[in-house]
Parts: structure tokens; C-alpha cells; sequence
């Protein structure tokens, strides 16, 4: 293991030899910029648009907790203490870009263009929120741990295959990496150099699994070295560093270079899901409070009033927007006719198969009684 005293410098760690696994910070607990020359290009506006996707997501999650709680909501995996992780690194990728998330990465999805009605009917197990916009290059979050990663690798492939100037992007989470898909899929995509970018968000735990247990590895980014590409660890609650990364890592993939695998060191501050999960049954609340000093919130809001770029009414405005937004969708997600069997038949293949064919036509029959 590395432990060079040298700068950090994202350029020499995207190399498939690279056994530098220090985490990449650039921005710190208090603000500060602690490694100016890893700091990215970014205007003003920009900086304050991380800002407010991290505050909307956070509304977003609270309300989502709310809702759930209520009953208007079904599956929901909490993403607060996340929104760095997954803001930093979506914002670093391109709309034609094909982004193939897990169940946490929901954030992402709509960021990415899926409207939130949608996000919230694919909540409530609706088969409308499984019907994407043409135009949105996104898989469904999967639910099986790890699949998405020999998914991903698949798609990047094709990118590259037929020429495309862009990369496929995934995410899974610590106890994800110790899934066979996750090497097959990283190993795959390294063997031909197709553009992926693989992101493992380490949040500590795998539902009431923790970190050190999950592998006698030292870092998860690490991994990479097996498949012969590059790994790099980043903070996660600096989503300065987490864009910085990944903006580095797709003009790698897309030069050529193939795939590169990105460990983000962070947190979940809630449970794993809504659906059961006690936290305190497994770790302490010294642990959890340790981590909710390096919420990322906190430090970008540090970072930008510092810079007199982010005030109090500024955030309220944005959090009002966003409730009002999450009221709509929800208003609208409650127009959504009846859910139907032969809908979610139908949604399973372009042409159905005999079988399925056979199936909806059983199911419409009963519905149409
Ligand atoms: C193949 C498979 N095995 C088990 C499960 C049940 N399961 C759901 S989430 C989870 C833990 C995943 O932890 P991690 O990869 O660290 O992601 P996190 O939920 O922390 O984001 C498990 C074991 C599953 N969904 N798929």
C-alpha cells in the first residue's frame, strides 16, 4: 500500500499500475480548499448549482421519509449523507452518457432527466414508473446487488462499438464489491477497454453488514488492480473531489483507455431502507455523529457563504421550490390509472414471448371483466 507523502495527482492515478489508494480530498469539514491544484474549472454558477441539488436532495429525501411514513410512498432507500457521492459524480456526465443505477441512486435518475412522477411511481411498484422517456439513456435501478455492474460493461461496449462518444456509468455500494458480478463486470469491461465508469459508494455498511467485515482489503478501490485498471479513492462527502474524479475518469475512458472504478468514502445517515431496517440495533450513535460532521451540506454551505456566493434565504428558496415540486409530482403520480398485471407483462419485452403473449392475454381478460 502506498503511503507516498507525495501530492495527490488525479492524472498520474488514472493508470491501470496504480497503487496510490490515498483518498482524494480537495475541499474539507470546514470549506477550506485543502489541494487547490486538484480543484476543478468551475464558475460560480456551477459551484452554486451543486449546492442546490445537494439541498433538494436532501428535501427529497426527507420527503420521501415523510411520505413512506404515511403511506404514499412505497420503496424507499434513504440517500441522506450521500448527495455529494452521487451529485458530484452525475454532474460529470453527459446526457447522451447511459447511467444504469442501483436502488439508492434514484437522485441520479432525475438528474439525468427522469421526471420525478416517474421516480415516484417506480416507488409504489407502478409499472408506469419503469416507462422512460425516449431520450433518457438510463436503465431502471436495480435491485439485485451487483447485476448492474456486468450491465454495465455490456453497454459500454456497445457504446463503443458503434462509435459513441460517451461512457456508461454504474453504482453499487461496499458490500456490492464482494458480488461475482462486480469482478466479472470490471474485469470484462477492462479486458476491452470499454468506457465505464464503475462507482462503489462505501457507506460504511451493507445493510447491518460493516465495512470491515465485508473484505480483508484495505480500500475497495483496490479491486481495480485485479482487472488491470485503474482504482481511485475519493471522499465522498466532498463533492468537489467526487466531480473532479469523474470528470478525469470519463475523459480516460472516453480517450480509450477503457474503464475506470472510483470508491467514494461516506455515509448513510438513515436506514438502509424504509421497509424494517433499525439502525441503532447495529451501530452507535458516536459513529453516526462523527460522519454528520462531515456532512457535505454543511461544508459546501461553509465553502460558498464563505465566498459570498450561498445566504439562508437563498436556501430556503431553494427548499421551498423543491416541496413544491415534490407536491406536484406526488399529485400527479396519484393520477396514474389503476395498476394493471398485463401492464407489467407487457412492460417486460419489446416482443413478448409465447409464454408472456399467452399471460397477457389471461390477465386482460380477468381486467377487462
Ligand atoms: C444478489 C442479492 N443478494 C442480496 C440482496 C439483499 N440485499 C439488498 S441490499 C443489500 C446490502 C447492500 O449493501 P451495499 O452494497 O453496501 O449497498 P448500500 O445498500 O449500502 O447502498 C443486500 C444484501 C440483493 N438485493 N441481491
Amino acid at each position: 500500500m502506498a503511503t507516498k507523502k507525495t501530492k495527490i495527482d488525479i492524472d498520474a492515478l488514472l493508470n491501470p499500475s496504480n497503487t496510490d489508494f490515498r483518498m482524494v480530498q480537495i475541499m474539507d469539514e470546514e470549506g477550506k480548499i485543502v489541494n487547490p491544484d486538484l480543484m476543478p474549472e468551475l464558475s460560480d454558477e456551477e459551484l452554486v448549482q451543486f449546492m442546490t441539488d445537494m439541498v433538494w436532495s436532501r428535501i427529497l429525501h426527507e420527503r420521501s421519509t415523510a411520505l413512506n411514513r404515511q403511506g404514499r410512498l412505497g420503496f424507499y432507500a434513504p440517500t441522506a449523507g450521500q448527495e455529494a457521492s452521487q451529485l458530484g459524480s452525475i454532474a460529470a456526465i453527459e446526457k447522451e452518457d447511459v447511467l444504469l443505477p442501483g436502488y439508492r441512486d434514484v437522485p441520479q435518475l432525475i438528474k439525468h432527466g427522469l421526471p420525478l412522477t416517474k421516480a415516484f411511481l417506480w416507488s409504489r411498484g407502478h409499472a408506469g414508473g419503469n416507462e422512460y422517456p425516449e431520450d433518457l439513456k438510463a436503465l431502471p435501478p436495480q435491485i439485485i446487488i451487483g447485476a448492474q455492474y456486468v450491465q454495465t460493461a455490456g453497454v459500454a461496449l456497445g457504446l463503443k462499438k458503434r462509435g459513441n462518444k460517451n461512457v456508461a456509468i454504474t453504482y453499487t455500494g461496499d458490500g456490492g464489491t464482494s458480488q461475482g458480478d462486480f469482478y466479472e463486470g470490471i474485469n470484462f469491461a477492462g479486458s476491452y477497454q470499454a468506457p465505464a465508469i464503475f462507482v462503489i459508494q462505501n457507506n460504511g455498511w451493507a445493510i447491518s453488514t460493516p465495512r470491515h467485515v465485508q473484505t480483508a482489503a484495505p480500500t475497495l478501490a483496490q479491486k481495480a488492480v485485479a482487472a488491470g485498471i485503474p482504482g481511485i479513492q475519493v471522499d465522498g462527502m466532498d463533492i468537489l473531489a467526487v466531480y473532479a474524479v469523474t470528470k478525469k475518469a470519463r475523459e480516460y475512458a472516453l480517450a480509450g483507455n477503457g474503464p475506470v472504478l472510483i470508491e467514494t468514502i461516506c455515509y448513510r445517515f438513515g436506514p438502509h431502507t424504509l421497509s424494517g431496517d433499525d439502525p441503532t440495533r447495529y451501530r452507535d450513535d458516536a459513529e453516526l455523529e462523527g460522519w454528520q460532521a462531515k456532512d457535505p451540506l454543511i461544508r459546501m454551505r461553509k465553502h460558498l457563504t464563505e465566498k459570498g456566493l450561498w445566504t439562508e434565504e437563498k436556501e430556503n428558496e431553494v427548499i421551498e421550490a423543491a416541496k413544491e415540486e415534490i407536491k406536484e409530482a406526488v399529485q400527479e403520480a396519484d393520477k396514474a390509472p389503476k395498476q394493471k398485471v398485463s401492464s407489467f407483462l407487457k412492460n417486460m419485452f419489446e416482443e413478448p414471448s409465447f409464454t408472456t403473449a399467452e399471460q397477457i392475454e389471461i390477465f386482460e381478460a380477468k381486467e377487462n371483466k
